[in-house]
């Protein structure tokens, strides 16, 4: 099986001249000489640049236009990024010393703040580009795996001790998987571009899994399990590995970084990392809960988390993985309902191609859930 590497892209003239306006008003050393889009994710517009320096050395910056149509608050997004880079950067400053260029840095804009306003407004801000790693969209062997689980612990870690009072919550609701789900309900029931009739199967299958919806949000109002800084976004493709050692570098995507349930980012890890078939993949068969990269994520999750996460969290982590594939795969559903306006979408049907593959996972899951579960313990049992 072959891993997808995160693609970069050429550029048109226009939005090279883009990339170079916006890069210079950052805080960068040299000459602006190469300009790239990076294709990944759905939802921010992502370039890469390239500057020289006078002695001929050439830096490469991560450039990125904060989607206001999903982000209503760019600057609270903005506040919450700096917050956590600063306090990141500060704890690992106190053991390392040096940073190294291994973890996430925002570059100054002119004027002082991290950020600046485009030429057709928009917020854009500039990180530096972690030489020598790579994203993949699919993990390729289980070291990968156990690294990426690890560095998510160790970002949850890292952030443990900032209160979740300091953060904003950007998008409310964000994983409050009973509102997706009754927003799904809501679009289906006006439906309006006439493609309900099309995916009965999905909707109903969603509809039978109703009940498991509530569940982490039920026991964080018994009080088992806490309210935490989170990530929010942990798909495997947010972390870059080291290309030469396959060792996890840094987490990156900060932009949901709020307050949250530990769980949903276990599971989100889950939904992307232990499937060998990609996110959009029409080809079902090829879609599977491969157990081998769920015990290495396990075991990567607790060697980091086990200081702070409690019985009930490790007891839900193969559940949560099945949740927040669910609560995926309603979002793509509701969005291909409503006519695809929130996630990028790049060919016909893509959305529904989407959530069908995260339906198929949700099945994967559930065949294997009780000797997910069980491992999870063993490994707990170990760590204690
Ligand atoms: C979006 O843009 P990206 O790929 O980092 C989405 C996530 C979804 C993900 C599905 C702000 O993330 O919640 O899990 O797509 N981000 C937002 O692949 O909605
Ligand atoms: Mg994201």
């Amino acid at each position: 099986m072959v891993p997808t590497i995160t693609p970069i892209k050429n550029v048109t003239a226009e939005v090279l001249s883009t990339i170079s306006h916006i890069g210079n008003q950052f805080a960068i050393q040299g000459e602006f000489v190469e300009g790239h889009e990076i294709e990944s994710g759905h939802i921010n517009t992502t370039y890469m640049a390239t500057y020289e320096s006078p002695d001929g050395a050439r830096h490469r910056y991560i450039l990125q236009r904060i989607n206001q149509n999903v982000f209503k608050k760019p600057l609270a997004v903005m506040r919450n990024v700096e917050c956590v880079t600063r306090h990141i950067n500060w704890k690992v400053l106190r053991v390392k010393k040096d940073l190294g260029g291994q973890t996430l840095n925002l570059y100054p804009g002119r004027g002082g703040r991290f950020w600046v306003e485009g030429p057709n407004g928009g917020i854009w801000r500039c990180y530096n580009y972690i030489e020598g790693c790579q994203t993949f969209d699919v993990v390729e062997n289980t070291r990968q795996a156990y690294q990426a689980a690890r560095a998510f612990g160790s970002f949850q870690d890292l952030v443990s001790d900032l209160s979740p009072e300091e953060l904003e919550e950007t998008i409310p609701d964000f994983h409050n998987t009973p509102r997706r789900y009754q927003r799904l309900m809501e679009v289906a029931s006006t439906d309006p571009r006439g493609r309900l009739a099309s995916v009965r199967e999905e909707f109903e299958f969603i509809q039978q899994r109703e009940g498991i919806t509530g569940v982490l949000l039920q026991l964080h109002a018994e009080g088992k399990i806490p309210t935490r800084v989170t990530h929010n976004d942990t798909k495997i493709n947010n972390v870059m590995i080291d290309s030469e050692t396959d060792e996890a570098v840094c987490v990156i995507d900060l932009d949901t970084v709020m307050p949250g349930l530990s769980l949903y980012d276990f599971g989100d890890l889950l939904r992307t990392a232990t499937s060998p078939a990609e996110e959009d993949e029409t080809d079902l068969s090829k879609v599977q809960m491969r157990m081998p990269m769920y015990e290495a994520l396990v075991e990567g999750y607790l060697d980091s988390a086990s200081d702070f996460i409690n019985d009930i969290e490790v007891d839900h982590l193969a559940f949560s993985g099945k949740l927040i594939t669910l609560e995926i795969g309603i979002r793509f559903l509701t969005d291909y309902l409503e006519g695809d306006v929130y996630f990028k979408t790049h060919r016909e049907h893509h959305n529904l191609d989407r959530c069908r593959t995260q339906l198929e996972l949700v099945k994967r899951i559930e065949d294997q859930e009780e000797a997910m579960v069980k491992f999870a313990r063993k490994v707990r049992r170990g760590r204690k």
